[in-house]
């Protein structure tokens, strides 16, 4: 039945677009059957140059890729600190773009050695927060948050709440949801 249902989509898309098909290799079917658009994060798999992509978030004693605990690829980030919101933020430079109103599915995941490990936006343009503090195995985080205004925002993996903690994570994704 879902293949049919894509098959419809893409016909419409191809009807609505003849001359811009390579907007259909944009949308992918997601797990709930609806479109996604394409990956807003960049290296989702941390596996780029770490300081390309990241910065500290407060003060942790750690903010690295490595390859002690990965869940795909050769590395994972990596976090170890002493205070709330010790963690990793995304560089300036490697924002992400957010539409008003439009709804978004945000995945990652994240393995605990210690502490609560929390995901959320660093500037309020897309409000989302998820965290887990289930220790020594990948957890898979997702939630869907709305654009709260057109412009960008990074996202920042941290602990909080609680004063220490350690932790990797590892395929982030923020895609719009149609
Ligand atoms: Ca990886």
């Amino acid at each position: 039945m879902k293949k049919y249902l894509l098959l419809i989509l893409l016909i419409l898309n191809l009807t609505a677009w003849p001359t811009s098909a390579h907007m259909i290799t944009t949308h992918m079917v997601g797990s709930s059957g609806g479109l996604e658009g394409p990956e807003l994060i960049q290296d989702p798999g941390i596996e780029g140059t770490y300081a390309d992509y990241w910065t500290d978030n407060s003060t942790p004693t750690t903010n690295e890729r490595n390859d002690v605990q990965v869940h795909s690829g050769t590395y994972a980030g990596h976090v170890v600190g002493n205070s709330a919101n010790d963690g990793a933020l995304q560089q300036a430079t490697k924002t992400f773009s957010v539409t008003n109103g439009q709804q978004y599915r945000i995945r990652a995941w994240v393995y605990v050695v210690s502490g609560t490990c929390d995901i959320r936006d660093n500037g309020g343009v897309l409000d989302f927060s998820m965290s887990t503090a289930v220790t020594g195995s990948w957890q898979y985080l997702t939630t869907t948050a709305p654009g709260l205004s057109t412009g960008t925002d990074r996202i920042k993996i941290t602990i909080y709440p609680g004063e220490s903690g350690e932790f990797y994570f590892d395929d982030l994704s923020i895609k719009a949801i149609y």
